[in-house]
């Protein structure tokens, strides 16, 4: 179903799962309500606020911390456990089903705040890397958890109606398509296929920062963002499910090997 060219917010999984195929997105809003949404959002600005009072933000290419007012917060997962609760949650697992099958590694969790004045991100596709011709399917699923509201006023991140259907990157000139800003309230999961246009819009506000946090999966053949096997917390790994351990590469098939059998 649709409004305004993206498609209505659903608590409907199946809808959910029929609106990614259709406009390379859906919106399941209230995943996160009450204390678990209280719990999110307290962890992350706490990580932010910690890492800018130590001197620990990286900022790095423009895709990743585009200006001086937008902070990344990087290996969230290390953070607080509540961000493995949000890594395995049950509807973004169905849907990163749905697109890209299992198993799936978990490339990257990160959040991105675009603070007062922000300007917008560079417009891509999250499947850069991939080398055209894509493959005919998506090669991987970024699940947005909305830590904030998303509002257009302050710089919800915009897409590009239909560019899934494109089926490749944005290119030189492509810059300034017409764009739409995902809005959609704190706690909604915003589930992106890997081929939306997409970028953070312009924060106009004079004093709100907004807050999402962007896990990333992709299909267990590709390398992960995030290096797991050195940047992560052992004791996430530690107390890891099953299900964990395979989104990370700890327990694996085929690939990912410690001679010829699965680490874990
Ligand atoms: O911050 C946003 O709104 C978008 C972030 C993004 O596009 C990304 O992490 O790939």
């Amino acid at each position: 179903m649709e409004q305004n060219g993206l498609p209505k917010p659903t608590r409907d999984l199946a809808q959910a799962a029929r609106d990614i195929k259709a406009h390379g997105l859906c919106m399941v809003e209230g995943v996160l309500e009450g204390e678990t949404l209280r719990r999110v959002r307290e962890a992350l600005y706490r990580a932010a606020d910690d890492d800018k009072a130590r001197g620990r933000e990286r900022k790095f290419g423009l895709d990743y911390a585009h200006d001086e007012t937008n902070q990344r917060v990087w290996n969230v997962l290390s953070r607080d456990p509540v961000f493995s609760d949000l890594v395995e949650h049950p509807a973004a697992l169905e849907l990163l089903r749905s697109v890209i099958g299992w198993p799936a590694l978990l490339g990257n969790i990160s959040a991105n705040i675009t603070g007062p004045g922000g300007g917008e991100m560079v417009l891509h596709a999250d499947q850069i890397f991939v080398p055209e011709p894509w493959p005919a399917e998506p090669q991987g699923v970024n699940v947005c958890w909305c830590v904030d509201d998303f509002t257009e006023e302050n710089g919800a991140t915009r897409m590009v109606p239909g560019s899934h259907l494109r089926h490749r990157n944005p290119q030189a000139g492509e810059a300034g398509e017409a764009t739409l800003p995902m809005e959609a309230p704190a706690g909604t999961m915003i589930v992106m296929e890997a081929r939306v246009w997409h970028k953070t819009g312009h924060n106009a506000t004079a004093d709100k920062r907004r807050a999402g946090i962007f896990a990333w999966y992709t299909r267990p053949i590709y390398r992960t963002q995030e290096n797991w096997f050195l940047a992560l917390d052992p004791s996430v790994k530690e107390f890891a499910s099953d299900t964990m351990l395979e989104l990370l590469g700890y327990k694996t098939q085929g690939l990912g090997l410690v001679y010829g059998a699965s680490p874990v």
